[in-house]
């Protein structure tokens, strides 16, 4: 029997939000055969990371995924693919679903087959997030219960993303010179051989990047930095001198920039296990990151009153208990706090070390099942009670 789930995602500000919803999609409708409709209310960010995606169409199909508009009117209620009876409901980080939808809901409850209701929050490796994991709300007005989804980074949170065969794909690119060569070529790169270290630079406005380019350019080893359009151009081209954009290649001593397009999802992948050095924002790209098994800093999310802090304290952590490694803990201070005493010059020279505490924390993770395999592990255990 196919199951059917309806993913609901409003994009704020950035990619993460609209990452996530399109890498769970694909992965229920790749690995579960789920038939996944995913409700979206910008396609115009949306195709940055899907380029094959019809920014203008209200309804259509890509991956095996039917890709909606959500208008957040009434009209979505005429839509047919609103007909279909759903078994998944996943709300994407606190998103409200429109009130047709608790109704249709509401409707197939009393018919005693409720879809399950997931509230999709966004990741944290602080212990309530875990501890809070998979918990039951009852609606007010409708008696349903939703859970709470928390992704995070043990056995008993949420899970992580992961494809099941991405580990082995990643393997397989990273031996396979050939391939590295095609991925250089179609990035219109055609000296990647020539850099003793390649970096990629994905990150919010940034003042600290003034000081990270400024080592790179005195260090002795010649580096290829790629920088994917976007908000930390601002940081690297104030430190240029010059207003840098898409295409543009740029050499000052041994560090050479080079502004790259927004990459498609499986492309940008690619980028990080080309790469020994990786820095990564947000949400996604940090997994991403992580699941390349290379180096990465990580610039956290902004929030008000310094609440990331928080989060990636935990996080570091966390990470501590797999390896403990200072100058890694250091330079991840130093990239999302300012004034926190570091040297990115000192820092390069650990990059070894780093490598091999990125491998044992990844290895950490993939011990543990991925983030689609217990929610679909959960849906069967809701689904089994409810037939009882
Ligand atoms: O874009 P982000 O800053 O998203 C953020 C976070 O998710 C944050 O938690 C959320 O609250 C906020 O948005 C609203 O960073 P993130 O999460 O890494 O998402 C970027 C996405 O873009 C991710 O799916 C990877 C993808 N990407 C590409 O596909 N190609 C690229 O070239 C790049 C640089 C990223």
């Amino acid at each position: 029997m196919t199951l059917h789930c309806a993913i609901y995602c409003t994009v704020i500000d950035n990619f993460g939000d609209v990452g996530v919803c399109w890498r769970l999609a694909r992965q229920l409708a790749d690995e579960y055969h789920v038939q996944v409709t995913l409700w979206i209310d910008d396609l115009v960010s949306f195709s940055k990371l899907a380029p094959s995606l019809n920014s203008n169409l209200n309804e259509q199909v890509l991956d095996q995924i039917t890709v909606c508009l959500w208008h957040k009117d009434k009209r979505d209620e005429l839509s047919p693919t609103h007909q279909t009876t759903l078994d998944i409901i996943i709300e994407g980080f606190g998103c409200r679903l429109p009130d047709f939808v608790l109704y249709k809901m509401a409707q197939q409850a009393k018919t005693g087959k409720p879809p399950l209701w997931l509230n999709l929050e966004y990741l944290s490796a602080e212990s309530w997030a875990v501890d809070c994991h998979a918990m039951p709300s009852i609606h007010p007005q409708t008696g349903l219960t939703q859970y709470f989804w928390f992704p995070s980074f043990n056995e008993k949170s949420g899970g992580l993303l992961r494809e099941a065969d991405l580990i082995k794909r990643r393997n397989e690119f990273q031996h396979n010179a050939e391939a590295h060569q095609e991925f250089w070529s179609m990035l219109k790169i055609t000296n990647a051989h020539l850099f003793e270290r390649k970096i990629s630079l994905f990150s919010y406005e940034n003042k600290e990047i003034h000081n990270l380019l400024e080592a790179l350019a005195a260090d002795s080893q010649k580096t290829l930095l790629l920088v994917p359009d976007g908000k930390a151009l601002v940081d690297v081209s104030a430190w240029s001198k010059q207003s840098l954009k898409q295409g543009d290649y740029l050499t000052k001593d041994t560090l050479t920039i080079v502004v790259l397009p927004f990459l498609s999802h499986e492309n940008y992948d690619r980028l990080l296990w080309s790469c020994d050095l990786n820095f990564v924002r947000g949400e996604d790209s940090v997994i991403r990151a992580q699941w390349a098994g290379q180096p990465f800093i990580w610039h956290i999310y902004p929030q008000d009153e310094n609440a990331h802090l928080i989060k990636l304290q935990a996080f570091i952590d966390i990470v501590a208990t797999a390896n403990m490694n200072t100058s890694w803990q250091t330079m991840m201070l130093a990239w999302n706090t300012p004034n926190h005493a570091h040297s990115w010059s000192k820092a390069l020279s650990h990059l070894a070390d780093w490598k091999i505490m990125s491998r044992e924390w990844q290895t950490y993770l993939t011990t543990q099942q991925s983030l689609t395999t217990k929610l679909m592990q959960f849906y069967q255990l809701k689904h089994s009670l409810s037939d009882e």
